[in-house]
């Protein structure tokens, strides 16, 4: 867009300038400077962090980041780590440790229920790419859906209808007041024995020491974490070590400026042709 002048942190010049804002993990009250903004613009899909800014300028719209290779990213993250439970790759990892030859059976993937929370942009497309391979996906959002292939669950009260029978659970809810913590001893309680947890949505979304005790138990024999309540995760963090978690730096799907830039700019093309935004974020919803 040879027509915006781009300015970047910290050149920004003078700040009633700017029109749009394009930001992610901002110190708190950093946008209240900018007192003629259009929009901000979230680098990510999620906004919570920008939403608990309390010196988020009011009245400004917020748009998240909705993108081609960020949901590509996920939907390639979560067939590899489906595929990797379903085909009992943590198992064969102990059989090799200990010099072991056996090959184990998985079940057929019409049999192996695959659990998604969340079923919006990146929730949608992995329930989509499993149904694809055979899975009987079950997934759960906030409002009712109708999605070809997918078992659909909605709200807090079909949570245990959805949970008591999913063997590999996907978290991809946006971090709400709703959903923080949603990942926790109560909810484990009602998956089957030895289910696996797959969590690439916040890492506030899990109560940590609810899942130590649950891998304990076998409740849920092994979890792949992206995103945890503190991030870099601390160095002494039990996470670190713990056999039967994989631990992977927020890294599921990462924003690619190629294609990032291409969203931002037609978004920012149509606020200045006088047509509505797109992705803009419900600041009462949290999403
Ligand atoms: P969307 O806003 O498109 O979808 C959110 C989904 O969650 C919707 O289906 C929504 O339901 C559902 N939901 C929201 N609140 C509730 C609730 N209280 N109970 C049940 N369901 C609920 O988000 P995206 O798919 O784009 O992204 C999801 C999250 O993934 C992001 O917020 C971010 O935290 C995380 N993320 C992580 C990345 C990583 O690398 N680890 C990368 C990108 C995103 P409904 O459809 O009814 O509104
Ligand atoms: C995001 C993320 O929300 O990378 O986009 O976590």
């Amino acid at each position: 867009m040879p027509m915006l002048e781009i300015r970047l942190w910290p050149d920004a010049g003078d700040p009633a300038e700017i029109d749009y804002v394009l930001a992610w993990n901002h110190p708190d009250g950093f946008l209240m400077r900018f007192s003629n903004l259009r929009a901000i613009y979230s680098m990510g899909a999620g906004v919570d962090r920008l939403l608990k800014d309390p010196g988020l300028p009011e009245g400004v719209p917020i748009v998240r980041m909705v993108d081609p290779s960020l949901v590509a990213g996920m939907n390639e993250f979560v067939l590899m780590r489906v595929l990797h439970y379903h085909r009992r790759m943590p198992e064969y990892e102990v059989q090799q440790r200990a010099g072991l030859w056996g090959p184990l059976r998985p079940p057929l993937a019409e049999d192996r229920k695959v659990g998604i929370m969340g079923l919006g942009q990146l929730g949608r497309t992995c329930a989509a790419s499993l149904a694809g391979l055979g899975f009987a996906v079950r997934g759960w959002s906030r409002t009712p859906k109708s999605l070809s292939g997918v078992q659909c669950f909605a709200g807090i009260a079909q949570l245990p209808a959805f949970l008591g029978e999913t063997e590999i659970l996907i978290c991809l809810l946006p971090l709400t007041p709703e959903t923080e913590g949603i990942l926790n001893a109560t909810h484990f309680a009602q998956l089957p024995q030895g289910a696996f947890l797959v969590n690439v949505a916040r890492g506030a979304h899990l109560v940590e020491e609810d899942l130590i005790f649950a891998l304990e138990t076998g409740r849920i024999a092994h979890a792949t974490l992206d995103v945890f309540r503190a991030e870099p995760l601390a160095a002494d963090h039990p996470f670190w070590t713990h056999p039967r978690v994989a631990i992977i730096p927020h890294a599921a799907a990462l924003t690619q400026p190629r294609t990032a830039a291409r969203t931002v700019a037609a978004n920012i093309a149509r606020d200045r042709a006088g047509e509505p935004l797109q992705d803009v974020v419900d600041r009462q919803t949290g999403y």
